[in-house]
């Protein structure tokens, strides 16, 4: 494909999506201004001419997967809906079987979200910066590290979890320096969550969930953010440009046990997943 022939084809799938409104909001939250995940919502936004520059490599006339094949429609709205969900998970997340041209050469789904977006524009840390967010104690919390415990009185809650750091069990969060703690918030809270990717070669997101995820290995598919913005899908591999970052932002409006996990097939099984309370006091 062409240079010229790309950017008319960009050009229509932008004003296409325009038509689609918040149904393409990942973090349906408004609050999160310097969130990935609000960023790469927004129709025109740089992700989403990152992804159709991206998927037009793949898409493309010249690439081993043709022109106007079965996976055209990859170049279009519902292509980016399908790699990066709108309020509901991204289809690759639960089963949803990648297009042959961009499996590379591994099949993990994790991996390969995590090179596809490794280059994806949007807010980043250095290796430093996440070392020192992912163990900082947040204002207002109070900590026990015996018992692995994060827990909130305040309305106000700013957390960081940092995804598969070196140094510590692979795929965990670490929060305030704690592997996978229970966070408890009061009921009305508002909560924002920072995440980052810290592992060189896997895509990592988090999701507040109904279950812990892990019984199953596509726990996204019957487990829906509990919380409206309470889900960023995925980041993508850190590159010399520093680690990925978003921020989730929602109200724990309804008292309850919940979960955090990652949503990347097979993570949460593997220990990517928390205890999150709302409680009632
Ligand atoms: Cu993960």
């Amino acid at each position: 494909m062409t240079r010229k022939r790309a950017s008319i084809l960009v050009g229509v799938a932008v004003t296409a999506a325009a038509g689609l409104g918040a149904g393409l909001a990942i973090a349906a939250t408004s609050g999160s201004g310097t969130g990935h995940s609000t960023v790469a919502t927004a129709p025109g936004s740089p992700p989403y001419s990152y992804y159709h520059s991206m998927m037009g490599s793949y898409v493309g006339g010249t690439s081993m997967m043709g022109g106007s094949g079965s996976n055209q429609w990859m170049m279009g709205p519902a292509g980016y809906r399908w790699m990066f969900g709108g309020t509901s998970p991204p289809a690759w997340m639960h089963g949803e079987r990648l297009p042959a041209g961009m499996m590379g050469a591994g099949t993990d789904p994790g991996q390969v979200m995590g090179r596809l977006w490794a280059s994806a524009p949007g807010p980043r840390v250095s290796p430093g910066q996440a070392i020192a967010l992912g163990s900082q104690v947040p204002a207002g919390a109070r900590i026990d590290r015996a018992a692995r415990t994060i827990t909130f009185t305040t309305g106000g809650v700013h957390l960081t979890a940092v995804a598969s750091p070196a140094g510590g069990p692979d795929e965990t969060f670490r929060i305030a320096g704690i592997v996978n703690p229970t966070i408890t918030v009061p009921a009305g809270a508002k909560v924002s969550i920072q995440v980052i990717n810290a592992d060189p070669d896997t895509a990592h997101g988090l999701v507040i969930s109904a279950s812990s995820g892990r019984s199953s290995w596509m726990p996204v598919m019957t487990g829906r953010p509990v919380f409206t913005g309470s889900a960023l899908w995925f980041l993508g591999n850190p590159t010399t440009a520093g680690m990925h970052t978003g921020t989730l932002t929602f109200t724990a409006a309804m008292p309850g046990i919940y979960h955090y996990l990652c949503p990347v097939p097979g993570h949460a099984q593997k220990g990517m997943t928390g205890t999150f309370t709302v409680s009632t006091s």
